[in-house]
C-alpha cells in the first residue's frame, strides 16, 4: 500500500479515499428501540434518568442519533415492548423526525405459556398462540411499511430427554412455513440463531447451519441474521458471513460485542478487529447493499444510552471504512503469489489506518459536526430529557 499519500488518512490513496467516501454515503445502520430503554442483567437493572417512557420517545432519541451521525435512519421495533394502538401513526411520527420504522422483532419468549417453548412447544395450543403473535407482527409490518420480520426463538430444552429434538424441528418448520406464506411482496423473514440461553442443553435454532437449512426450504424471502454475540467463543464469524453471502442467504446483522457470552455490549468495543474482518467479508462478498441489514442489537446497562448508540454506529462505520480501504488488487496479487506475509500485511494496513479524519470530513460534507459524540454532548438533549421525562414508567425489558 502507498503510505502517506493522503493528508489526513495515511495509507489511503486519493482515488480510494473518494471511493470509500462514496460507499460510506450509502451505508445505513439500524438502531434498536430497546437500546434506548433501561436494561440490565438478571442481577440488577440500573435505571437512568431521561430514559424514554413510550415508543414515541424512543423515536425522539433515535432521531438524535441520526441527526448527529447521518447514517441511522431506521429504528427496529420489538413487539410487544413497542406496542401502540396505531402503528401507522407511529410510522408517521418517525417520518416527521426523518426516520423510518425498520425491522419488526417478534417476542415469543416472555410469556408464562412459553416455559417449554413457543413454536416448538409440545402443546399445540401454545404453538398456535406463538404463531398468532408472529402473524400479528406481519400485520404491524404492513402498517409501518417495514421490510423485515426478525425471528428469534428462545426455544430449546434444558435436559437430555426432555423433549424430542427432531419433533421440535418439525414443529419449527411448520410454524415458519405458516408465517412465510403470510409475508407480503417485498417482505423478508430474518431467522436468528443463538448457541444457548435461555435453553442450556439444546437450543432449537442454535447455529447458522440450522437457520440456513430452514431458510433454504422456505424460499428466497427467508434469510439468516447473524447476531455477533450468539456464537461459541473463538468462532470464526467472518467465515459464516462469507458462506451465507456466497449462498445468497445473509439477511443482516445484529451487531454487538461480547467478551464471554451474549454480552450485548457496544458494537466494536470488545473486538474492533473482528468487526473489521466481518465487514471485509461483507465488502468482499458483495454484501454492501441494502439487502444486508446492518442492525445493532445491544443493551446499555451502565453507560448513557444515546451516546453509546452513537458510539456503536461510529464503530460500525469505522470498521466499514477500513474494510473498504483494503487494497483488493494488492491483496489478490499477494494471494495468487502465495505470499502469506504480504497478503496479511495488506489487510493489516487497512485495519491500522486511522479512518477518523476521513469520516470526520465526510460528516462535514453532509453538513454535520465531524465529532458526533461531542455534538451530542453540546446539544443539550440529554439535560432536556432528564428534566422533561419525569413520571410515567420508563421503558425497559417487557415495556
Ligand atoms: C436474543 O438474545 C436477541 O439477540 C434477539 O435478537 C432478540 O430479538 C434481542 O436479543 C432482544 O431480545
Ligand atoms: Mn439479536
Amino acid at each position: 500500500m502507498t503510505a502517506g499519500t493522503s493528508k489526513d488518512t495515511p495509507g489511503a490513496r486519493p482515488p480510494a479515499r473518494e471511493a470509500v467516501k462514496a460507499a460510506l454515503t450509502t451505508q445505513a445502520v439500524e438502531t434498536p428501540s430497546w437500546a434506548y430503554g433501561n436494561s440490565g442483567t438478571r442481577f440488577k437493572v440500573f435505571a437512568q434518568p431521561g430514559v424514554p417512557r413510550t415508543p414515541f420517545e424512543k423515536l425522539d432519541d433515535a432521531a438524535q442519533v441520526h441527526a448527529h451521525t447521518g447514517v441511522a435512519p431506521t429504528v427496529a421495533l420489538h413487539i410487544p415492548w413497542d406496542r401502540v394502538d396505531d402503528y401507522a401513526a407511529l410510522a408517521a411520527y418517525a417520518e416527521e423526525r426523518g426516520l423510518r420504522i425498520g425491522t419488526i422483532n417478534s417476542n415469543v419468549f416472555q410469556d408464562d405459556d412459553y416455559k417449554l417453548g413457543s413454536v416448538t412447544n409440545p402443546d399445540p395450543v401454545v404453538r398456535r398462540k406463538a404463531v398468532g403473535h408472529l402473524l400479528t407482527c406481519v400485520d404491524i409490518m404492513e402498517a409501518t411499511g417495514s421490510r423485515d420480520l426478525k425471528l428469534w426463538f428462545s426455544d430449546g430444552t434444558n435436559y437430555p430427554g426432555q423433549d424430542d429434538l427432531r419433533a421440535r424441528q418439525d414443529r419449527l418448520a411448520e410454524a415458519l412455513r405458516t408465517v412465510y406464506d403470510r409475508l407480503g411482496d417485498g417482505h423478508r423473514m430474518l431467522l436468528e440463531y443463538k448457541l444457548f440461553e435461555p435453553a442450556f442443553y439444546a437450543t432449537d435454532v442454535p447455529d447458522w447451519g440450522t437457520a440456513y437449512a430452514h431458510c433454504l426450504k422456505l424460499g428466497p424471502k427467508a434469510q439468516v441474521v447473524v447476531d455477533t454475540g450468539h456464537h461459541a467463543p473463538g468462532t470464526n464469524i467472518e467465515f459464516i458471513v462469507a458462506t451465507l453471502l456466497r449462498e445468497g442467504r445473509l439477511g443482516g446483522f445484529d451487531f454487538n460485542s461480547r467478551f464471554y457470552a451474549d454480552d450485548d455490549l457496544m458494537a466494536g468495543a470488545a473486538d474492533p478487529f473482528q468487526l473489521f474482518r466481518i465487514m471485509y467479508e461483507v465488502v468482499r462478498g458483495g454484501g454492501f447493499t441494502p439487502d444486508v441489514a446492518f442492525m445493532l442489537d445491544q443493551c446499555h446497562n451502565i453507560e448513557a444510552k444515546i451516546p453509546a448508540i452513537i458510539r456503536s454506529v461510529m464503530n460500525v462505520q469505522e470498521a466499514t471504512a477500513k474494510a473498504l480501504l483494503v487494497d483488493a488488487e494488492a491483496l489478490g496479487e499477494a494471494q495468487r503469489d502465495g505470499d502469506v506475509l504480504t497478503a496479511h500485511g495488506v489487510l493489516m494496513d487497512a485495519f491500522n489506518t486511522d479512518v477518523r479524519p476521513l469520516l470526520g470530513a465526510l460528516r462535514e460534507e453532509w453538513g454535520l459536526d465531524p465529532d458526533p459524540m461531542a455534538a451530542y454532548r453540546r446539544s443539550g438533549w440529554q439535560e432536556r430529557i432528564v428534566k422533561e421525562r419525569v413520571g410515567g414508567e420508563q421503558a425497559g425489558w417487557g415495556a
